[in-house]
C-alpha cells in the first residue's frame, strides 16, 4: 500500500513510522510511505503556508494554494488515490474503517494546523474527512498517525501470521483477557493456577470469560455489537450474579 501524506511537520512522522511493526513493514516493502511538506508548494515569497482568516478571529488558517500544489504532486505519483482529510467533522475512525482502508492501494493523507483549512481546498482537493476522535489537537498529524497505525495491521504481512489482526479478542468486540509472563510468582502475586494447568481447553474457556468480564465491568457499550455465542450470554448472566456491581466497586 502506498502512503503520501502532506503537512507541514514532516519531522514528526519521523520516529512513529521508523520504529517497530510500521518500520518493519516499510523495510519490508509492505508500506511505502512518503512525506511531502507543503511549504515547498507555496508560491509566497517566504514560503508562507497560512494566513489571516477572512471575517477576523483568532488564529491562521492554512492557505488553499500550497495545499493543492501538495495535493497534485502526490497525485502525480499515484493512480487514484483516496484522498482524506483528518479532522474533528469526519466520520470516527473505527476497526471496520480501517479495514476498508487497508483494502486500499493508495491513500493521500492531508493534515491540518493552526484553526484549519481554506474551506474550498478542502471542497476541491480531498474525498472524504475522517476523525479519530472528539477532543482537540493542535495538528492532525497525529491523526495521520493513529489512522496509518491501525490501518497498517490489516495489510497482509504486515503482522506476522502468528499475530494475525482477526487472533485477537478485540476482533470481536471484547476486551482483551488479562495476559501474565514470568516469573510465575512477582512480589507475592500468583499467576492464575489456570494458566499453568496445560489444560487448553480450560484456558480458552477461562480467557473467554475473563475477556467477557472485564468487557461488562469496563465497556459495557462494547457488548451490544459485540459477537456472543448462547455460552457467552449465559456466562454474562452468571457474571452479573457474581460480580459486584460497578457502583460499589471500591476503586472509584
Ligand atoms: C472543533 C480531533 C475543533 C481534532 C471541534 C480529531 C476539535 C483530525 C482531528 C477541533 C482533529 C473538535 C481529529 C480541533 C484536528 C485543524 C488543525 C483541525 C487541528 C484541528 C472536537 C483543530 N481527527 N483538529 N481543531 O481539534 O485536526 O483527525
Amino acid at each position: 500500500m502506498k502512503i503520501e501524506i502532506l503537512t507541514v511537520f514532516p519531522e514528526m512522522f519521523d520516529s512513529v513510522l521508523s520504529a517497530s511493526i510500521l518500520g518493519r513493514a516499510r523495510e519490508q516493502g509492505l508500506l511505502e510511505i512518503s512525506l511531502r511538506n507543503i511549504r515547498d508548494y507555496s508560491d509566497r515569497k517566504h514560503k508562507n503556508t497560512d494566513d489571516y482568516p477572512f471575517g477576523g478571529g483568532a488564529g491562521m488558517v492554512m492557505l488553499a494554494q500550497p495545499i493543492r500544489g501538495a495535493m497534485e504532486a502526490a497525485r502525480a505519483q499515484m493512480r487514484s488515490p483516496r484522498r482524506i482529510y483528518l479532522g474533528p467533522r469526519g466520520k470516527k475512525l473505527s476497526t471496520a474503517l480501517a479495514r476498508e482502508l487497508a483494502r486500499e492501494e493508495e491513500l493521500i493523507l492531508l493534515c491540518g494546523h493552526y484553526e484549519g483549512v481554506d474551506q474550498r481546498a478542502l471542497d476541491t482537493c480531498v474525498d472524504e474527512e475522517i476523525s479519530i476522535g472528539d477532543y482537540i489537537l493542535t495538528g492532525g498529524e497525529l491523526a495521520a498517525m493513529v489512522l496509518i497505525d491501525c490501518v497498517a495491521r490489516f495489510v497482509p504481512g504486515v503482522l506476522g501470521s502468528a499475530e494475525s489482526p482477526e487472533e485477537e479478542s478485540f476482533s470481536d468486540g471484547l476486551l482483551e483477557y488479562p495476559q501474565y509472563t514470568r516469573p510465575r510468582d512477582w512480589e507475592g502475586i500468583p499467576v492464575p493456577e489456570v494458566l499453568l494447568s496445560g489444560d487448553h481447553a480450560r484456558i480458552r474457556e477461562w480467557r473467554r470469560q475473563e475477556s467477557l468480564r472485564a468487557t461488562a465491568r469496563w465497556r459495557p457499550d462494547l457488548l451490544e455489537s459485540a459477537v456472543l455465542t448462547d455460552r457467552d450470554r449465559k456466562t454474562l448472566k452468571e457474571l452479573e450474579k457474581h460480580d459486584e456491581p460497578e457502583d460499589e466497586r471500591d476503586d472509584e
